[in-house]
């Protein structure tokens, strides 16, 4: 049996002080009751994310994760000053139109 995937929206809120910001690799992994989903690196190659004070958004399409219960976050500390202050994420399920804040 399949599912056809959800669409996920992240809101990433940075921190707004002094060294908040990243040019690292950062990448998410999105943990629910039916599973995970993977890695995902975010990043858009138009865009200098996760600056101070900045609120970048990502969408990814996966498969259906059930009850979200764990963002794993990691960066690979690369870039100048990649100390990372991460305020806190908005997840948005388009399907169920749950919302999950995770910070
Ligand atoms: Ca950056």
């Amino acid at each position: 049996m399949t599912f056809p995937d959800i669409e996920y929206k992240f809101v990433v809120y940075t921190g707004d002080e002094a060294g908040s910001g990243t040019d690292a690799n950062v990448k998410f992994t999105l943990i629910g009751e039916s599973g995970d989903s993977g890695e995902l690196q975010l990043d858009r190659k138009t865009k200098n994310d996760f600056e101070r004070g900045a609120k970048d958004s990502f969408f990814f399409k996966l498969k259906p994760l059930g009850e979200l219960s764990k963002l794993k976050v990691s960066q690979d500390g690369s870039g100048f000053k990649s100390a990372w202050f991460l305020d806190k994420v908005l997840i948005y399920c388009r399907r169920s139109g749950d919302v999950s804040i995770i910070g």
